[in-house]
């Protein structure tokens, strides 16, 4: 049997966190286009009863800390880079491709590497062989491989090159389970989603979620959450005209929940002011950003 960790790295937006929904089949990273939305490292266990156990790890978009809240998202890098057996440097391929290649040989990694460049839905098939070409020469990386992490495209070739390069060994994990996160913690992600959904610019970069209830009734999950900013001003924003934004929220969020949960769910949110969170220690521990 082989089991081992593999990490998803690379620079914000390259599709670290839809790869690893397409991998698992499973909606347990938040995705949107905007940077910057993953802030943990969210692993996830893929399981094949006697043949492996992949603990993958999303990353939050390697960059480079201008808050506390980026030193803890880049620290969640850093573990997960520490861990891997296996590690997957993630480009977009229409992206500039010397920067990429400058990030990842910064890494100094010492495992099995594979170059995985995706989203090739966007870019002509001789970019793409140009792509292939330039990220062949790396090394770095053991191979490299082209997918549409959107699409699907490719991602069981990946899989499989994924499982060659895994060490022997028994699983980490239940092999029941899917994450070692709580609940509470994909629910806070959700709704949090739905702010980098519904908001532009800066708002969804105020914010975090905490999910202070989350009682089982019988007929229904009972959730109540805090969606936190910075100022006054942004709690406006966040509630909008009567209340119109924060319904919205509400409305989008608690539909995802009820698909992830299985179950019913009442949902109530309130918007609370810490000013300067994303700087403040205390502040950071009790949002879950450790
Ligand atoms: P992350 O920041 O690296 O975790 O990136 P996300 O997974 O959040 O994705 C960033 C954006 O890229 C989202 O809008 C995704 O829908 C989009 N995306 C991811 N994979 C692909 C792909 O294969 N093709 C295209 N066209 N877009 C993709
Ligand atoms: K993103
Ligand atoms: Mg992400």
């Amino acid at each position: 049997m082989k089991a081992g960790f593999v990490g998803i790295f690379g620079k914000p937006n390259a599709g670290k966190s839809t790869l690893l929904n397409a991998l698992l089949g499973e909606k347990l990273a938040i995705v949107s286009p905007k940077v910057q939305t993953t802030r943990h490292r969210i692993k996830g266990f893929l399981n094949k009863p006697n043949e492996y156990q992949i603990v993958f790890s999303d990353t939050p978009g390697i960059i480079e800390a201008k808050y506390k809240l980026h030193e803890k998202m880049m620290a969640a890098v850093k573990s997960a880079l520490e861990d891997a057996d296996v590690a997957l440097l993630l480009v977009d391929v229409a992206d500039d491709w010397a920067e990429n290649d400058a990030l990842f040989e910064s890494l100094h990694l010492k495992v099995p590497t594979i170059i995985v460049l995706n989203k090739i839905d966007k870019v002509s098939n001789e970019v793409l062989q140009n792509a292939v070409h330039f990220f062949e020469q790396k090394k770095y990386a053991q191979k490299v491989i082209a997918i549409a992490a959107l699409q699907q495209t490719n991602t069981v070739k990946l899989l499989d090159a994924i499982v060659d390069y895994l060490p022997e060994g028994e699983p980490f994990y239940p092999e029941d389970e899917l994450s070692d996160l709580p609940t509470r913690f994909f629910v806070g992600e959700l709704i949090r989603e739905k702010v980098y959904t519904l908001f532009e610019e800066e708002i969804p970069y105020q914010v975090a979620v905490m999910v202070n209830e989350f009682k089982e009734k019988e007929t229904l999950i009972k959730i109540q959450a805090d969606i936190i900013v910075n100022r006054d001003s942004q709690k406006s924003i966040i509630i909008g005209h009567q209340g119109s934004k924060i319904k919205a929220i509400g409305t989008l969020a608690r539909k995802d929940i009820e698909a992830f949960l299985g179950r019913k769910v009442f949902l109530e949110l309130f918007v609370k002011v810490r000013p300067k969170w994303r700087d403040n220690e205390l502040y950071l521990k009790e949002f879950g950003y450790y």
